[in-house]
């Protein structure tokens, strides 16, 4: 009698549980990876995604600024491959930063992504409003504390406390500085970058104190960021530990030094390879990657004497040997002793699940961390000279001297001579469909391979620039020349819409 009361007690509980739907995605919370987000129930961490990456700015970023952004980060995620990603820039202005913290706690709370939102999820408004304070605090209402202690889930001392996008706010006001971390939530299933505002594109922002920063600056920042991401992306373990550093981290992403300085590295490198591709084209210095990297190495060998017997996988944010700056060293060493600059995204990180991180690293380089540690303190005895013989030749270009090839339209037909889609070169032949007031549209007509340059050449002949956009700066028709500029309307149909046609002066 007494087992069937607790049967009759149980029963019905377990039943509620095994279907029990809180975000109401159809899957019973028991077998949902994400309870309490609608948008998601299953693990996709890893895998890839066709939409581009999201930009939120806040209001008072300008549309040049918020349009150059886009343009960095869907240039980022169409090179990487394209992750799930969203970017949220907070500029100078308090009111808009607001505004923007609304969003952003409007999306964390359609997703069930705050920690504190199963508790809290019973009184949507005091969550939000709870958010609010996580992220703009001292400019949020505090209605929500209803009692006098200073402590609140995300800090121990409100008083002292700054929530993010202040953090980022400040930053935003003291230009001409940009900062941003990769966010990378994996246990949360998201990745939202978090930054200060893009000023470079708009001339507005981008003046005064003799200070003219150039666009690749902005690039160079979302390749980092995103070079996190893809690592990121790789390792699906969720196990967290908190470091020396009292950050969050998860140990299978590896040491600090290496993430850091890979990102630093390869984004420097990628953004110049795409310059002399004519992909990347903003506005950029001379500066060739050795230059960067002899200062880089005059860095080091100034911190040196503070760290003589240092190890790499302890350099950790803060040291006095800054992890960056060994770090984009060590990265330089390790491509080349392997011949390959993308082996961190190439060889490295995907192989990082089956051997863990330690495992992945030996089998990619060849070494223990022991016998990497007594190399590279070998390698920064040497000559500078000789120590930058291992850095890529590479510099940005300047679009004059990127030389083409003209496109040609004869029999209704655009034959343009090298487009670059993704990281691939072809000869592409447009047919002219329609020619009417409402509109000239281009269908594809065939594509063939071409062979890319080999750097450090400069390309003969590139045009696809721009995510979507076809600029083609000489078009051959009959004698004269036209620059125009092509949209494609959508990857299934393969239609181009013709957006501007401009008479070049002979
Ligand atoms: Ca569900």
């Amino acid at each position: 009698m007494f087992y069937l009361v607790i049967l009759m007690v149980f029963l019905p509980r377990i039943l509620i549980a095994q279907t029990l739907d809180s975000d109401g995605d159809g899957t019973p919370d028991v077998s949902d990876v994400y309870p309490f987000n609608p948008f998601k129930d299953t693990d996709d961490w890893g895998q890839k995604v066709d939409s581009y990456p999201e930009a939120f700015t806040s209001a008072d970023i300008s549309k040049l600024n918020r349009d150059g952004l886009v343009e960095n980060i869907n240039l980022a995620a169409n090179y990487f491959g394209r992750y799930e990603w969203e970017w949220w820039a907070v500029g100078q202005d308090i009111d808009a930063m607001l505004g923007l913290a609304d969003a952003w706690c409007d999306r964390r709370i359609e997703r069930g992504q705050l920690f504190y939102f199963e508790g809290e999820r019973t009184n949507l408004d005091r969550l939000k409003s709870i958010c609010l304070t996580q992220t703009a605090h001292p400019h949020a209402s505090l209605k929500w504390k209803n009692d006098l202690s200073n402590g609140t889930y995300f800090t121990s001392d409100l008083s002292t406390y700054q929530g993010w996008m202040e953090q980022y706010r400040k930053i935003s006001l003291n230009p001409p500085s940009g900062s941003a971390n990769a966010g990378m939530r994996r246990n949360s299933g998201y990745t939202a970058t978090q930054a200060s505002w893009p000023f470079q594109f708009d001339p507005a922002t981008n003046r005064g104190d003799g200070y003219d920063i150039k666009e690749y600056e902005n690039a160079v920042l979302a390749f980092h960021e995103y070079y996190h991401v893809v690592q990121a992306q790789h390792v699906f373990s969720k196990r967290e530990i908190v470091d020396e550093t009292n950050n969050t981290v998860r140990p299978e992403y590896g040491p600090t030094a290496f993430s850091e300085g890979s990102a630093n590295y390869i984004s420097e490198f990628t953004i110049r390879k795409l310059s002399q591709y004519g992909i990347y084209q903003g506005s950029a210095i001379d500066f060739p990657l050795k230059e960067l990297m002899r200062g880089q190495m005059n860095d080091i060998q100034s911190m040196l004497p503070n760290c003589p017997n240092f190890r790499i996988e302890k350099l950790n944010y803060g040291n006095v040997c800054d992890p960056y700056t060994f770090g984009m060293w060590a990265t330089a060493y390790l491509t080349e002793k392997v011949g390959n600059i993308d082996a961190f995204h190439e060889v490295f990180w995907p192989k990082i699940n089956a051997l863990t991180y330690v495992g992945a690293f030996e089998d990619t380089f060849g070494l223990t961390y022991d016998q990497f540690n007594s190399e590279f303190h070998a390698f920064l005895r040497l000559p500078i000279e000789e120590q930058l013989s291992i850095i890529p030749n590479i510099n940005f270009v300047t679009e004059t001297s990127i030389k083409r090839s003209a496109a040609v339209f004869s029999d209704n037909t655009l034959s343009i001579p090298s487009v670059i889609i993704e990281d691939k070169g072809y000869v592409l032949d447009l047919k002219l469909i329609e020619n009417t007031a409402s509109g000239v549209v281009f269908q594809f007509l065939s594509a063939d391979s071409i062979e890319m340059p080999t750097l450090p050449d400069v390309p003969s002949s590139i045009y696809y620039s721009k995510v979507g956009l076809l600029d083609i700066p000489d078009v051959q028709i009959g004698s004269e020349s036209y620059s125009i500029s092509l949209q494609l309307n959508n990857l299934s149909d393969l239609k181009f819409k013709l957006l501007s046609a401009t008479k070049n002066e002979q």
